[in-house]
């Protein structure tokens, strides 16, 4: 009860400390708002778990500079700031580059020490639907991104168009190679001179893969740990003609994050492109 008088106390302190701050300088998106309505640091949400792994709960706080003018909930800065409790200290996760709407907070174990991690997502509001996450360990009241900006990618493609209205496609990280059937936009390829009506390729196409559009945390086997579930669109011949989605599962295995699983799609019907 004591404790826990303490870390309310000392939520409601920080708080306080950053809603009074002084504004962090505005990037990235808020060039295009008002000037006179951005900058202001903002609480996004919190969360009351043991994150160091003392067996005390800390406070978990997700901040962000608010880009206020644009009618969406759109941030920069994105953050997190930790009170580690038993310390009575604050722990700043050290997070950079991160920007998107309407962040959340996953709190779970990744990396398999039973000691629950951080994990953050923003959805970037790209045509391209992409979502930018980072995973922190605070172990030990030590902050490490263990999911970082690069691990966003996930799997790399390289591909090309073949004759018979086919892609060949190679995922490099798994030495995998699989042939996406293309039959369901044979009439826009034709239309647009992709290939000819016999199915003979006209114009060289390689398609490309998208960073994550979906990032979720999973615990298939219940023992506590999370893997990471991942969707992917891969395009054809422009980012809206998506021929295929790829799911694929992550885990966090000897500091890096591993492929456990990755299956595609095909799409049997057009949806226009
Ligand atoms: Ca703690
Ligand atoms: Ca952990």
């Amino acid at each position: 009860m004591c404790k826990r008088a303490t870390v309310l106390f000392l939520l409601l302190f920080l708080l306080l400390f950053i809603l009074t701050m002084p504004p962090i300088a505005g990037t990235m998106a808020e060039s295009n708002v008002s000037q006179t309505n951005t900058g202001k640091t903002t609480v996004i949400a919190t969360s009351s778990e043991d994150v160091t792994g003392d067996g005390v709960k800390d406070g978990i706080i997700l901040i962000g500079t608010r880009a206020y003018g644009d009618n969406l909930v759109f941030f920069t800065n994105i953050n997190v700031r930790i009170i580690d409790s038993a310390n009575n200290r604050v722990i700043d996760a050290g997070i950079s580059g991160l920007a998107g709407y309407d962040p959340k907070l996953f709190i779970g174990d990744f990396t398999g020490d039973k000691i629950k991690d951080i994990m953050i997502s923003a959805p970037t509001g790209g045509s391209g639907g992409i979502i930018d996450n980072r995973i922190v360990s605070v172990s030990g009241g030590i902050p490490k991104v263990i999911f970082e900006e690069k691990d966003n990618s996930g799997l790399a493609i390289t591909g090309k168009f073949v004759d018979g209205f086919k892609a060949d496609i190679k995922v490099e990280q798994l030495g995998m190679e699989f042939t996406i059937d293309l039959q369901a936009f044979k009439d826009m390829y034709i239309e647009g001179g992709t290939y000819s009506k016999d199915g003979k390729l006209l114009i060289d196409v390689e398609p490309w893969i998208d960073p994550f559009s979906t990032l979720d945390p999973v615990d298939y086997d219940g023992d506590g740990t999370y893997c990471l579930h991942g969707y992917q669109s891969i395009s054809g011949v422009a980012h809206v003609n998506r021929i295929s989605n790829v799911e694929s599962i992550w885990k966090y295995s000897d500091g890096r994050w591993v492929i456990e699983n990755a299956e595609y799609s095909t799409c049997m019907i057009s949806d226009g492109m």
